[in-house]
């Protein structure tokens, strides 16, 4: 496998990807598209780790705890459940997702490259000037259906977004990711309220329960349990899943479109910095770049070496 022989220290130099061998950095998994086996999608989920890093590593700058947080949850929508075609992001009957949390693009961008919405090397231009990849998600990026980036304000999109479906009478789902931190925002609720009182039952919410927002667990800030009897006391249907295993995730996205006449929330039980043991339940690295020195450990550990 190319993977084998990329050796991150050769490719990142202070922080910045140089321009020769970006081939290497971001190497073929060779695995097909949509597969439709969640227990192939364990090297899939490691990969995309290793991509969240190489990207951010790059741009010396991004969002690492959120994005390996929601590795599972982007993987079974992207690879198992989504009804979308790379060749036609704009297809109208696609499916809609929605990076509510907007800053966490590192994952979304490893996955659309990952789908063949464009060339894997692309990730190399993550936050710089004229790069489609910016540092939050911008509907320039081919896939990207929602610019986001300022909290609070993807579930109302979702919303327009599942009113539009059901007047055009369109069956596509409209999936939203929410980060946790991101349910102090008022306009959250205001959403939740609206998709009940519309009978959304083409709107999917997930909720990355990762217990840290920036620089802080949730608790310190705002509590939000019991943040399951919120979500149900605004009348959605609500799942609770561990936001890492992929088929309890596929489970409960499966099982949302069976609820007829609400909307459906999967709170995802997830750890911030998922898989790099120094990440994981650092709000340190809610968003900075590792060190080259961190890169070249964290790598390693997602290797399975060291
Ligand atoms: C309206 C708004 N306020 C503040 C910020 C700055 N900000 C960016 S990420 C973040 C924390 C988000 O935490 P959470 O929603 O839990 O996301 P995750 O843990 O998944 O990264 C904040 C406060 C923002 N992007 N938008
Ligand atoms: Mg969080």
């Amino acid at each position: 496998m190319p993977e084998e022989h990329f050796s991150p220290m050769a490719s990142v130099s202070g922080g910045q990807a140089s321009a020769a061998p970006v081939a290497d950095v971001w190497p073929t998994l060779g695995v097909p598209f949509l597969l439709r086996n969640p227990r192939d999608l364990g090297p899939l989920a490691r990969h995309l780790r290793r991509q969240v890093l190489l990207t951010i590593a790059a741009a010396n700058s991004g969002h690492p705890g959120g994005s390996l947080s929601a590795v599972e949850i982007m993987t079974a929508l992207y690879f198992c459940l989504m009804r979308h075609d790379p060749r036609n992001p704009h297809w109208p009957d696609r499916d809609r997702f929605v990076l509510s949390k907007g800053h966490c693009t590192p994952i979304l961008y490893s996955v659309l490259a990952e789908c063949g919405y464009f060339p894997r090397e692309e990730l190399a231009t993550f936050r710089r000037i004229n790069s489609r990849l910016q540092g939050h998600a911008h509907i320039m990026a081919p896939g990207v259906d929602a610019s986001t980036g300022s909290l609070g304000q993807g579930l109302s999109f979702g919303v327009g977004a599942a009113l539009a479906g059901r007047l055009e009478r369109k069956n596509y789902r409209v999936y939203v990711l929410l980060g946790d931190g991101e349910c102090d925002e008022g306009q959250v609720w205001e959403a939740a309220m609206s998709a009940a009182h519309y009978r959304l039952d083409n709107l999917i919410a997930i909720v990355d329960r990762n217990r840290i927002q920036n620089d802080r667990f949730t608790d310190e800030v705002m509590e939000l349990e019991p943040l399951a009897d919120k979500w149900r006391a605004f009348r959605w249907n609500t799942l609770e899943v561990d936001g890492h295993n992929i088929e309890q995730v596929l489970g409960a996205l499966k099982a949302a479109p069976q609820e007829k006449g609400r909307p459906t929330v999967i709170i995802a039980h997830t750890v911030k910095g998922k898989g790099v043991s120094f990440m994981e339940n650092n709000p340190d690295f809610h968003g900075r770049a590792p060190t080259p020195t961190e890169l070249e450990r964290a790598l390693k550990e997602l290797e399975g070496v060291g």
